[in-house]
């Protein structure tokens, strides 16, 4: 075995060369991958006693792509598309070995070799899209040519991971090993084709599929406007959609050509930055300073919910959906059977919809048992409650469940802004008390708050972050205080876009506004939707806001089939003239001097103080780095990930343009806009909330 550099090897078995890298954690093709690579793949083809070259991977997958940590900085070492050179005029037959995931440039680098063979469970891929880029090594020219035109938009746009069955089926994968035995099986096929004499096929060289495609661009325009929701407001998919087309037009070699200048242009964006920003972001909010990683966790394996409605339902769901037995406690029988129907109902849904079987519903309903006593959670490992937003009766409930519930079990509440520590001081283990603040609907939003009491130990945290893996959801851990992060930030949205009203703009404007800058829709479009008297009564309405008013006309959203808006019978909705009039009654006895607001207005006013509130979470610790706030914006609030997240934007927008706003919104407006510290200190010192350490 000859060992080519740190993370490749070149060894020959009989007369196949099998070049082996070795780079954890993906195989990510850095500069010293590529290096290896190239220089292993050279002695290979000149080695005169090897026929053919296996090209294999250790650990965990096959290549997963290029070095995303390399992006942005100065190219060193040999090009891909160099090494991709070396591949595809190799003289001899080259095998790609594929176990784990081959994705993006490392997908690439599979189709220049001659043929793939994979294990059943690998997946195959181009999720270049997600991170706002395109496949820049020839993927968008080769691929076509194996799977064909649409299969290869669908590929390139959704960034999907194809099961090495459906792969082989397709043609991207030649040959299936079995799982466990890749390396012999590579080694066995690799001598099938040298016995064989079979020729050096070239992907490039495959003109069938997409010479067939040729002159047809309603298969373009189709799949432009069957997706067009769903790509709205990213770059990356219409430049996916062009290669594809300039595979099909064009040949081969300006095809490349085509691709290397729309993956420039997208490489050198702020989406792409925001969106490879936030695939970091993503993964490093799981690191917590002052818990290790190896810190001991308490095994879970039985929960209790307190509460059956909407989000006791949806948490329950979660955790049966990952085989863990829940017992849901409801006060009332019929709100209990009531809670268990909307979920059986919620799985006959996704049964019918095929994304389950039936057994699977009946093993899923099977593992959620409900009961009317809190006595019944005694042997619970983790109690989730989620009852009414008050704290009299949180406390009220932890009291009882301290009593009733296990010693070394954990007490979590799912508020969305009440004092954790308040709560937790009425146990006698305030230690294992903790907010897990889920998303409404809980069973697909991804976002969980973990809400870190000033008393939770680090095993209790490190347990919630485990939890939240388990059943999918992205845990972000946050410090106490109103509203914690989220909803905090929320808040400030909230006021503004209310005060924006009263000062000229119309709801439909505000919410325009926000939709065109990438939410899915504006506040009070989601006011509407989430009902407008959460937290109204008919006896305590004094009709001194629009929403009360509103209410009391039973407008209350779109379950009463107006609110801000009128809606229809299929819940379109539009502006409305009872609002619009109650709108400038309001205005008329505030006395605010209406004035015609400008779009730029309202996003500023809308989003900058959001970013200042960011800032001083951060002062306040309350979000341990600026990149967990946008993780948070990213999952749980519908924030388009093109833009990277509300800390981000303020970087990218400057902080000096957020800071001078909010200044002299303050000198006229007063305090609500009071600059964050933090923000001052960094536009003082030239630097942005990236910067933060
Ligand atoms: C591309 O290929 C461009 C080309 O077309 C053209 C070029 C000219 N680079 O996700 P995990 C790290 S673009 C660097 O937790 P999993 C990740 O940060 C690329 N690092 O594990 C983490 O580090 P840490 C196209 C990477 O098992 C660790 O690996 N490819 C890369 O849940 C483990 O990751 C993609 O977009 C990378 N490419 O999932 C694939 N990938 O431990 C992106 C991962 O320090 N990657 N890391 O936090 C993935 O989708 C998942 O990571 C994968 C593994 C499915 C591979």
């Amino acid at each position: 075995m000859t060992t080519i550099n740190p993370v490749t090897d070149l060894s020959r078995d009989g007369d196949i060369a099998i070049i082996t890298l070795n780079s954890p954690p993906v195989n990510a093709l850095s500069a010293q991958v590529r290096d290896g690579l190239a220089e292993a793949f050279r002695k290979a083809i000149a080695d005169p006693d090897a026929k053919a070259i296996v090209l294999i991977c250790d650990g965990r997958t096959f290549i997963a792509g290029a070095d995303i940590t390399e992006f942005g900085k100065p190219m060193t070492g040999i090009s891909l598309l160099e090494l991709e050179d070396i591949i595809e005029n190799s003289t001899k037959p080259v095998i790609a070995a594929i176990h784990g995931t081959a994705l993006g440039g490392g997908l690439e680098v599979a189709l220049c070799a001659n043929y793939r063979i994979a294990v059943p469970s690998a997946r195959c891929g181009l999720p270049e899209v997600n991170i706002g880029l395109l496949p820049g090594a020839g993927g968008t020219q080769r691929l076509p040519r194996i799977v064909g035109p649409e299969m290869a938009l669908d590929m390139v746009t959704s960034g999907r991971h194809v099961p090495a069955k459906q792969s082989h089926a397709m043609g991207l994968v030649d040959e299936l090993a079995p799982e466990g035995g890749l390396r012999d099986a590579a080694l066995a096929f690799a001598r099938k084709i040298v016995a064989e004499k079979r020729p050096l096929k070239r992907v490039r060289d495959l003109n069938d599929k997409v010479e067939a495609a040729r002159g047809k661009p309603e298969i373009f325009e189709q799949f432009r406007k069957a997706n067009a929701r769903k790509f709205r407001g990213f770059n990356a998919p219409e430049m996916n959609i062009r290669c594809i087309e300039a595979a099909v037009n064009l040949p081969f070699e300006e095809g490349l050509k085509a691709e290397r200048a729309n993956f420039r242009e997208l490489f050198t964006g702020t989406q792409a930055r925001a969106q490879q920003y936030a695939f970091f972001a993503e993964r490093q909010v799981t690191r917590i300073p002052d818990i290790a990683d190896d810190t001991q966790t308490i095994p879970i394996a039985k929960v209790g919910i307190i509460g059956a409605g909407t989000m006791g339902g949806g948490i329950a769901m979660n955790f049966a959906n990952v085989g863990i037995p829940v017992k849901i406690v409801e006060a009332q029988q019929a709100n209990l059977d009531r809670g268990l129907g909307v979920i059986r109902k919620n799985y006959d849904n996704t049964a019918k919809k095929g994304r389950m079987t039936a057994d699977d519903v009946e093993n899923r309903m099977g593992l959620l048992k409900g009961s009317l006593s809190l006595e019944d959670l005694a042997d619970c490992d983790l109690v989730i409650e989620a009852v009414f937003e008050n704290m009299d009766i949180k406390k009220d409930v932890f009291r009882k469940l301290d009593g009733i519930v296990k010693q070394g079990a954990i007490l979590a509440s799912n508020t969305s802004y009440l004092n954790v520590d308040e709560i937790a001081a009425v146990t006698k283990r305030p230690e294992f008390v903790i907010g897990l603040h889920f998303f409404s609907p809980a069973n697909v939003m991804r976002l969980l708050e973990i809400v870190r009491g000033e008393k939770t130990s680090k095993p209790v945290v490190a347990t919630a972050l485990q939890v939240a893996k388990k059943i999918g959801k992205i845990g972000v851990v946050v410090g106490v205080c109103p509203g914690f992060v989220g909803n905090r930030m929320l808040a400030q949205r909230q006021r503004e876009a209310n005060k924006l009203v009263l000062e000229g703009a119309m709801p439909w404007d505000v919410d325009r506004v926000l939709y065109d800058f990438g939410f899915p829709m504006g506040p009070f479009q989601m006011s509407d939707l989430a009902g407008l008297d959460i937290g109204w009564s008919k006896e305590k309405s004094s009709s001194s806001t629009l929403r009360e008013v509103l209410c009391e006309m039973d407008r209350r959203g779109q379950k009463t089939g107006a609110g801000f808006y009128d809606y229809d019978e299929n819940r379109n909705h539009k502006p409305s003239p009872v609002t619009a009039k109650i709108i400038e009654d309001f205005r008329a006895k505030s006395g605010v001097n209406v004035r015609k607001i400008s779009d730029e207005e309202i996003l500023e006013r809308c989003i900058y103080p959001m970013i200042n509130e960011g800032a001083k979470i951060l002062e306040e610790k309350k979000a341990i780095r600026s990149s967990d706030i946008d993780v948070v914006w990213l999952n749980g609030y519908g924030w388009p990930v093109y833009r990277g997240g509300p800390m981000f934007y303020g970087d990218t927008v400057g902080l000096g343009e957020v800071l001078g706003k909010m200044t002299a919104w303050r000198d006229v407006m007063g305090d609500a806009f009071e600059p964050s510290k933090l923000l001052e200190r960094l536009v003082a010192d030239g630097k942005g909330l990236k910067d933060l350490r």
